[in-house]
């Protein structure tokens, strides 16, 4: 990339009379042009993620980054009077939901950081995950409209669109590229879908609801439409070289499925090769099973995916009937091996009339992984156990990581320029050369300190102008930033914050340093506990924020509409990392290692990454409590959650406020239901499922601890300093080198 010719040419572009998204659509056009003459050529073999999910947040800035020319062009434009910051009213491109959308954006970007041809496969929907605003408390979503400021830095592909059939209609699937910059320019691609007015549906919502037979044939769709022009694409490309004999298919192309929504490429594969080149199917498998990885990130068992035969046989009735001699070869060689009945039940592609996608993808991808070390434990012993006993030396570990570059060197430019003047730059692109002892040797300690006070004030300040309230200034920032769901636990905070309220209103907690609350989540649209624990949430929050005695105490504040962007600050900002997911529910989670990065310390439980976390940075720099894997299953049968509110009356005072009146729900019975769940069960969730009461004494007591230990500020700032200095094994460089290393077999360039 020429900087000079660029920054010729952004000087050159003139404010006058422009409008934001005027400048913003100009300039980044300026450096797409650019960008485009270096777009890389593809080396020979080439890894390929396959997702549904890239949240990818804001370009500009990160590629602004990435091409060196950040702070020149915010010097240019505040010459001109204008402040680069107004790009923050540019909406993220949002193509995700959580963290599984946000691995796929780190990976891209550690990928093309570090060297390794891996390009992204999606698709391109016209709204992205919701908007979110909460009117009376409650969250109300509006539609993602994320074009209205154009995409600047996609390049519309006309010439490669390709065909998707379905029995009841062809789509066209035309292709947008999105260069991912680093050492190499990489590729996202992303599939829009055309044709007719039907064909359009396909790629207009991120996860429509499928809760109704026309949401699941929208949402099949939706998956084989990416997976076929994904998979169709590769092919053709293959056979343009080598032509109709795919004995060297694997050697060129890796397809990683990122979870399962893409495992009907593998169907996809196997239809083309046996249909359309006259393959035999035994051949076609085998090399199916080497060209095909699967990683799972998730045990939630309402979250595996399984396809109606009927469903799939409707639309796409060549695909069912691939699956179904899937099953069939599978149980040839189930029987070959010895499995017994219920292990071959356990693993079958085809039962009761559905499709397990997950039983699919493990029987051919040539690799299974989890994303940290109990997770992969979880699906080699419980999930998976009989594929695991019959194909051990499929399962390994890859414990996720986060890119440093957008979650430390841009949303913390001050830390990142004092481990410049302590360590040298080396640091960007090895995270492993920063070492703790140097940096207190240094006297890093104080100065951490002095930058999360600045970026605390930073976070404080937008939020008081998103939120219209403040965060008090010499509080600790505790935040629980993540996806609403109830086995993240965001209800057990919310009653571990009344506990200290309730305490604090009787003239307890004497020492307590004031505390203020952070939340960031979105609740699935259908998901009505979500929702209620939200409004449930924002009720204490009410309460608490204007009751004169907390004053200065304790405040709780729930952001809307947490997004990447809102992410940058709130991760940069906060003392405290609320980590607090049943432990077994979650998979890793990766805002805890963005927050780690950043010099927070956890308050956590001993799930997901949470453990590789203490054990990187040590236990006694964070707060672990709760139950174990272990001990939550010796007690699953016996645990009666009602025998925990006989024996503490402080605990039922919290869980009585779901039905005693104490705050409203605004008459929807959502409170009560809260409760009900809590105590009889619902659905088939026995009562207090995921065990909020059995954890609740000992989170409040790792609060009550982690706020004493904060008053010798000395001590807490070097348990912050221990622990971003010790969050190298997070970063996604490392992950994606193992990828490449133990998967995909690919090398860097040099
Ligand atoms: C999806 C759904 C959809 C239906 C309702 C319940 C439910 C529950 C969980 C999910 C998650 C699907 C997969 C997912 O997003 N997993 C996340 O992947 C991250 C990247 O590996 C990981 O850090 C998170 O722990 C994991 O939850």
């Amino acid at each position: 990339m020429n900087k000079e010719e660029l920054l010729k040419k952004l000087t050159l572009i003139s404010v006058e009379g422009k409008t934001v998204k005027d400048l913003y659509g100009e300039i980044s056009a300026a450096c797409m042009e650019e960008i485009v003459k270096t777009w890389d050529e593809k080396p020979a073999r080439n890894a390929y993620y396959l997702s549904v999910e890239f949240l990818m947040g804001r370009m500009f800035f990160n590629n602004l980054m990435e091409l060196g020319v950040l702070n020149e062009v915010r010097n240019i434009f505040a010459e001109k009077g204008f402040d680069l910051n107004r790009f923050e009213e540019v909406e993220d491109a949002a193509l995700g939901n959580g963290g599984l959308g946000r691995l796929a954006a780190c990976y891209l970007d550690s990928a093309a950081g570090t060297g390794y041809a891996l390009h992204g496969y999606g698709i391109r929907y016209r709204y992205g995950l919701f908007r979110q605003r909460f009117e009376n408390g409650f969250q109300k979503e509006e539609a993602d409209d994320w074009l209205k400021w154009g995409d600047p830095w996609s390049v519309r592909k006309e010439s490669e669109k390709r065909t998707v059939r379905f029995a009841d209609m062809d789509v066209t699937a035309v292709p947008y590229d999105m260069p991912v910059l680093g050492k190499r320019v990489n590729t996202l691609r992303l599939f829009q879908a055309e044709g007719s007015e039907r064909a359009e549906k396909i790629s207009e919502y991120l996860y429509p609801a499928d809760d109704t037979e026309e949401g699941k044939l929208l949402r099949i769709r939706q998956e084989y439409f990416f997976s076929a022009a994904a998979v169709g694409e590769r092919i053709d490309e293959y056979v343009k070289v080598y032509g109709g004999r795919f004995d060297r298919f694997p050697e060129f192309n890796v397809l990683q499925l990122n979870d399962t929504h893409a495992v009907f490429s593998v169907a996809e594969f196997l239809r083309i090769l046996t249909q359309e080149y006259k393959v035999s199917f035994g051949r076609a498998l085998q090399l199916a099973r080497k060209t095909f990885h699967y990683t799972n990130h998730t045990i939630l068992p309402e979250a595996l995916e399984c396809w109606d035969e009927e469903l799939v046989s409707r639309i796409l009735p060549e695909i069912a009937a691939i699956l179904k001699k899937l099953q069939v070869f599978a149980a040839r060689e189930w029987q070959k091996k010895g499995c017994g009945k219920s292990e071959q039940d356990e693993m079958s592609v085809l039962r009761n009339g559905r499709f397990s996608m997950a039983n699919a993808a493990v029987f051919v991808a040539e690799h299974v992984n989890g994303v940290a070390e109990i997770h992969t434990k979880i699906i080699k012993e419980r999930l998976f156990s009989a594929a695991y006993k019959y194909y051990p030396e499929k399962f390994l570990n890859v414990t996720n990581g986060v890119t440093q570059r957008r979650w430390l060197m841009l949303c913390n430019e001050e830390l990142s320029a004092l481990y410049d003047g302590i360590f040298g730059t080396g640091w960007r692109e090895d995270l492993s050369l920063l070492s703790a002892e140097n940096f207190l040797r240094a006297g890093g300690a104080e100065q951490l300190a002095k930058i999360k006070r600045a970026k605390k004030k930073q976070l404080a300040e937008y939020i008081a102008k998103s939120e219209g309230i403040t965060p008090m200034p010499d509080a600790i920032y505790v935040s629980q930033v993540k996806r609403l769901h109830e086995y993240k636990r965001q209800l057990m905070t919310a009653f571990a914050i009344l506990r200290l309220y309730y305490a604090m209103k009787a003239g307890e907690l004497a020492d307590f340093v004031p505390m203020t609350f952070i939340f960031g989540a979105k609740a699935a649209s259908g998901y009505r506990r979500a929702k209620a624990i939200i409004k449930y949430i924002n009720e204490i929050a009410f309460k608490i924020n204007s009751d004169a005695e907390m004053q200065g105490k304790l405040q709780v504040i729930f952001v809307q509409n947490y997004d990447v962007s809102y992410a940058e600050k709130i991760i940069a900002g906060s003392d405290v990392s609320l980590q607090v997911s049943t432990a077994g529910f979650e998979a890793s989670g990766t805002g805890n290692m963005k927050l780690t990065m950043n010099g927070a310390v956890t308050v956590g439980t001993m799930d997901g990454a949470n453990i590789e976390i203490a054990q990187q940075t040590g236990l006694r720099n964070n707060y672990i409590f709760g139950a174990t894997v272990e001990e939550l299953a010796r007690i699953n049968e016996s645990y009666d959650p009602s025998e925990i509110v006989g024996r503490s009356p402080e605990i039922k005072a919290v869980t009585d406020t779901l039905i005693d009146g104490t705050f409203s729900d605004g008459g929807s019975g959502d409170f009560k239901e809260l409760h009900t769940a809590l105590f009889q069960g619902a659905s088939w969730h026995k009562p207090d499922h995921y065990f909020v009461l059995y954890d609740l004494e000992q989170y409040v007591s790792a609060l009550l601890k982690m706020n004493s230990d904060y008053r010798n500020a000395g001590a807490f700032a070097r348990k912050q300093a221990e622990n971003a200095l010790n969050s190298a094994f997070f970063s996604s460089d490392r992950a994606i080198a193992t990828y490449a290393e133990k998967i995909w077999k690919i090398d860097r360039a040099q």
